[in-house]
């Protein structure tokens, strides 16, 4: 078995565990454990309990990888790969009690500076529905057992997606990106979780995906999703304090950069 292919059966098994105990917390009651940036970026302690499960499963298995983890520190590694995480991807959702959350493990060579890793293995798995969304680097993008490829036509538009940060200052701005992009559009989705967001492109559910101010673990693994779906992913601003993803068939991907550059 190659090491690709590896690395995504591990990332695989580790985010089904790491996704049913956050269903079971979140049965249980959730908890607010810190707010973060505003009031809004908000830690449950589910978030910090998902992401140790995960961190000690990885450490377990493959000691010495690096890992980048949106609720504990950073650790470098000494194997070259470095495994690049989001316990619970849509943690808003999730405290609301809204089923459109996952759990986003991306392993990536090199280091966690989304400008300079190869991403090798992704699995991104909601817990609430049941489904594993999971690629490696050549192997393809799959739904479970289901080979996913990305639209390639968009007779009436494209279905877009997008999100908003956690700082309402910038949320005026965003706005108008949105009303900007609205002219290749039919309608507009904003689901609550990028790694899900971009997912759901690679599997034909959104024609494209845009987004400012998204963290590495946001979108490592669907990053990596998308593009083994046929899709294609750039980020944008990537020196500003709020890069732009952007990510789509190819199509929808050229037309978005064409209206979101020097938005
Ligand atoms: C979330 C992203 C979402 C974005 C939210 C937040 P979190 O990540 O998945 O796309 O709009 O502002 O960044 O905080 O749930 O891990």
């Amino acid at each position: 078995m190659s090491a690709d292919l590896e690395l995504v059966d591990l990332a695989a098994e580790i985010a089904r565990e790491a996704g049913e105990l956050a269903r079971r917390r979140r049965d249980e009651g959730v908890h607010l454990a810190a707010t973060k940036s505003s009031l809004a970026d908000i830690v449950t302690d589910a978030d910090r309990e998902v992401e140790e499960l995960i961190r000690t499963r990885l450490r377990e298995a493959r000691p010495g990888d690096g890992f980048l983890g949106e609720e504990s520190d950073a650790d470098p590694g000494v194997t070259g790969i470095t495994w690049v995480v989001d316990p619970i991807d849509g943690t808003v959702n999730y405290a609301y009690g809204i089923p459109a959350y996952c759990v986003s493990i991306a392993a990536v060579r090199g280091s966690a500076d989304p400008q300079d890793w190869d991403a090798l293995a992704a699995a991104v798995f909601a817990p609430a529905v049941g489904e594993l969304f999971t690629a490696s680097r050549g192997g393809g993008a799959w739904l479970g057992e289901r080979r996913l490829s990305v639209t390639t036509e968009t007779p009436a538009g494209a279905l877009l997606a997008t999100g908003f940060g956690y700082d309402p200052s910038t949320h005026d701005g965003d706005l108008a990106t949105v009303r900007r992009v609205m002219t290749m559009a039919r309608d507009l989705r904003r689901a609550g979780s990028a790694a899900l967001d971009l997912s759901y492109v690679a599997a034909g559910r959104l024609d494209g995906y845009f987004e400012r101010g998204l963290k590495p673990w946001d979108f490592a693994a669907g990053a990596l999703i998308v593009e083994e779906a046929g899709g294609a992913v750039t980020r944008l601003d990537v020196e500003s304090a709020r890069p732009m993803i952007v990510a789509g068939g190819i199509d929808v991907h050229a037309r978005l950069l064409e209206l979101l550059e020097d938005s």
